[in-house]
């Protein structure tokens, strides 16, 4: 038995509105979502299995069909589908009186149903969200049927507002598998037995590191689980650390190279660290046209000893400045004024 377990594929979703490569990023979410169907007619899996949020709100019915269309050229895959809270079944959802391809099962009801696998010793239980929260755990005290075989549970939430499940007390009751949906950082909570698939795309800066899907199969009876990257992109943050030898042009140059290696299309922050000559007059706009940057945050500063310019300049407006910052915790914002005041006194 072969399975793939996804969610949060959020179809419809914009990343990084208002961005150059937006749109891009659209229509690549899409894109990923076909190769892994057209990966499955290729070496098709006995099931796939959907843990809420394929789409990003409420589905429009030509998107319904065109998931359709493509669930319906794997027919030797029954697909188990359930919604999330971003495509909720809402009154007026499409979702309602959708007739799904023959081999999809949707789980309509928002209390947790079980359906035996037509082909497979495997009983699938899932519920679907029918509002925008679920803050009761609605899975408290869940047990598996009697059935002898496989038991697999598809749940989408386990945040405050989106059904607090308790994973370890869920798998104690019997459930071999668990397969969440959700959190969008992929994440193997208990080993093959429970794990967020996280989003085959990330959708913002804080969707770091490897994104795809979980593959499950059993060998020898046991079921083993494992990530498979899927993604065309990563975020990633780029860190530069200046020295007083730093220039605007160096800087560039380093970034470029930076870029090239950690992949091209991959969409970049950028930190700036260290300390910087006080001359330098950073353009952080100019680093932002290097590739796809999304921000550039300077946390850099200028090389100057404020307490030898203090005594330097005692008795003097600078030296009052500089008293009036003294011993103070500063928040980044009053520390970059510091700096930024320090340079005008003394330019
Ligand atoms: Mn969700």
């Amino acid at each position: 038995m072969r399975f793939i377990h996804l969610a949060d594929v959020h179809l419809g979703a914009i990343p990084d509105k208002g961005c150059a490569w937006s749109s891009k990023r659209q229509e690549e979410i899409w894109e990923t979502f076909r190769k892994i169907i057209e990966g499955i007619r290729k070496n098709p899996v006995d099931m796939l299995l959907i843990a809420g949020d394929l789409f990003h709100r409420q589905p429009l019915l030509r998107e319904l069909k065109e998931v359709n269309y493509l669930f319906s050229t794997i027919p030797d895959t029954r697909v188990y589908l359930i919604a999330g809270n971003h495509d909720y079944i809402r009154k007026d959802s499409r979702y309602r009186d959708f007739q799904w391809s023959e081999n999809v099962l949707f789980f309509r009801s928002e209390s947790v149903r079980c359906v035996k696998d037509p082909l497979l010793d495997v009983y699938i239980y899932g519920f679907s969200y029918r509002h925008r929260e679920i803050r009761e755990n609605v899975l408290e005290g869940l047990q598996p049927d009697e059935g002898e075989g496989m038991h697999i549970l598809l749940a989408h939430g386990g945040d405050d507002t989106h059904v607090p499940l308790d994973v370890k007390a869920l798998s104690a009751a019997g459930f071999d598998y668990i397969a969440l949906g959700h959190i969008h950082k992929p994440d193997i909570l208990l080993k093959n037995r429970a794990a967020f698939s996280g989003a085959p795309e990330p959708l913002d800066h804080t969707e770091t590191g490897p994104h795809g899907y979980i593959e499950g199969k059993t060998v020898n009876g046991r079921l083993k689980i494992s990530f498979v990257p899927a993604a065309m992109r990563s975020y990633e943050t780029i860190t530069l650390l200046l020295d007083e030898e730093s220039t605007q042009g160096s800087l560039e140059e380093e970034l470029k190279d930076r870029i090239l290696k950690n992949g091209a299309d991959n969409l970049y922050q950028v930190l700036l660290e260290g300390t910087r000559s006080p001359d330098l007059m950073l353009i952080p706009e100019k680093l932002r046209m290097l590739g796809n940057v999304l921000d550039v945050t300077d946390h850099s500063r200028p090389a100057y000893d404020l307490e030898v310019l203090r005594r330097q300049y005692h008795g003097t407006l600078a030296g009052d400045y500089l008293d009036y910052f003294a011993d103070r915790d500063l928040s980044p914002v009053e520390e970059k004024a510091l700096y930024y005041g320090i340079q005008a006194l003394l330019g």
